[in-house]
């Protein structure tokens, strides 16, 4: 064997984009496991998290990032901080829109006017036109015009993270488009985050499940207790912190029907996730305003200035 056929990438792609497009939805279907929660509403991930994947001839970290949206509070101020950091330890992006919406939304641009104002170089870019399964026969390749004219120095490939249309092509781009380095972190590690923290987004994801409205987005999991019942399981107990009595009302719902659902549903993904049985129990609690509380925002974990 020569030392060409063993050529070995590694390297940072920050996965940006603006809300809903499908970045933590690719990142688990590359995984092959859930890591990072979803939900069909825009704004689910509100940290940045590694999804890492070791191939024979690669480790691809990605960085899962909040969607760049316009702000409405200091949350979401935090939330575009967090996604515009990932491009600073970037080797390569991966720009993700949603091929199925036309016109591109103004939050697309978002990303766009990011690297203008890059002061370093910018790291090569590849645009994925996620969502492809949801078009019509014949439709693609004039919306693909369209969205590859956003940033045409982009290398861009249609893909479907649901259905799993050109996964594999995917890999092989970024794997050729990575630097040849020795792997960053042990082959069997997927993510940097603990089973707790993924717990407490799955509990998140849950609430934008089956709420409505505002009341999900304005929802903050605390994990208070997550202990180990020997053989038997995990016993977590948590709090899910909402901004006014009505949303705390809604979210126990009547006869606290709507926080059984939500607890049955975190119960079950968090049972996938960390592949054992899970005892779970939620309360509700008010921290008022809390998203535009610069205190509450560090006490709950959106600081910047770690
Ligand atoms: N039809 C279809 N739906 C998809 C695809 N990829 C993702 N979705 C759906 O899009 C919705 C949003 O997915 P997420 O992965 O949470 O999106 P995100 O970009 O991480 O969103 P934020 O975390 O809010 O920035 C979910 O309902 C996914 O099931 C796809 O390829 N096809
Ligand atoms: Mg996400």
């Amino acid at each position: 064997m020569t030392n060409e056929t063993q050529v070995f990438h590694a390297g940072y792609v920050a996965v940006m984009g603006r809300p809903n497009v499908g970045k933590s939805t690719l990142i688990n279907a590359l995984l092959g496991q859930q890591i990072a929660a979803v939900s069909p509403k825009p704004q689910t991930t509100r940290h940045q998290q590694l999804g890492i994947l070791t191939t024979p001839n690669a480790q691809i970290i990605f960085v899962d990032t909040p969607g760049l949206h316009n702000p409405l509070h200091k949350l979401g101020e935090y939330m575009n901080a967090e996604a515009a950091d990932a491009l600073g330890d970037a080797d390569l992006i991966l720009f993700l829109v949603d091929i199925s919406f036309l016109p591109p939304h103004e939050e697309d641009y978002l990303l766009i006017r990011l690297l203008d104002e890059l002061d370093s170089e910018i790291p090569p870019v590849v645009m994925a036109l996620n969502k492809i399964d949801r078009l019509a026969e014949g439709d693609l390749s004039a919306r693909m015009k369209t969205y590859t004219s956003l940033l045409p120095q982009a290398t861009s490939l249609p893909i479907s993270a649901t259905r799993g249309d050109n996964l594999d092509e995917l890999v092989a781009l970024l794997t050729e488009r990575l630097p040849e380095a020795p792997p960053y972190y042990p082959p069997d590690q997927v993510t940097d985050l603990f089973e707790r923290e993924i717990a407490a987004d799955l509990i998140r994801a849950a609430c934008l499940i089956h709420l409505r409205d505002e009341v999900p987005h304005a929802i903050a999991v605390r994990i208070d207790e997550y202990t180990e019942r020997g053989t038997s399981g995990a016993y977590i107990r948590a709090t899910l912190f909402v901004e006014r009595e009505s949303q705390k009302a809604i979210v126990i719902g009547e006869g606290g029907r709507m926080i059984k659902r939500i607890g049955s549903h975190a119960r079950r993904e968090i049972e996938a996730m960390s592949g054992r049985k899970v005892y779970l129990q939620l309360r509700v609690k008010v921290r008022k305003n809390w998203r535009n509380d610069e205190n509450v925002l560090r006490q709950f974990g959106f600081a910047r200035d770690k």
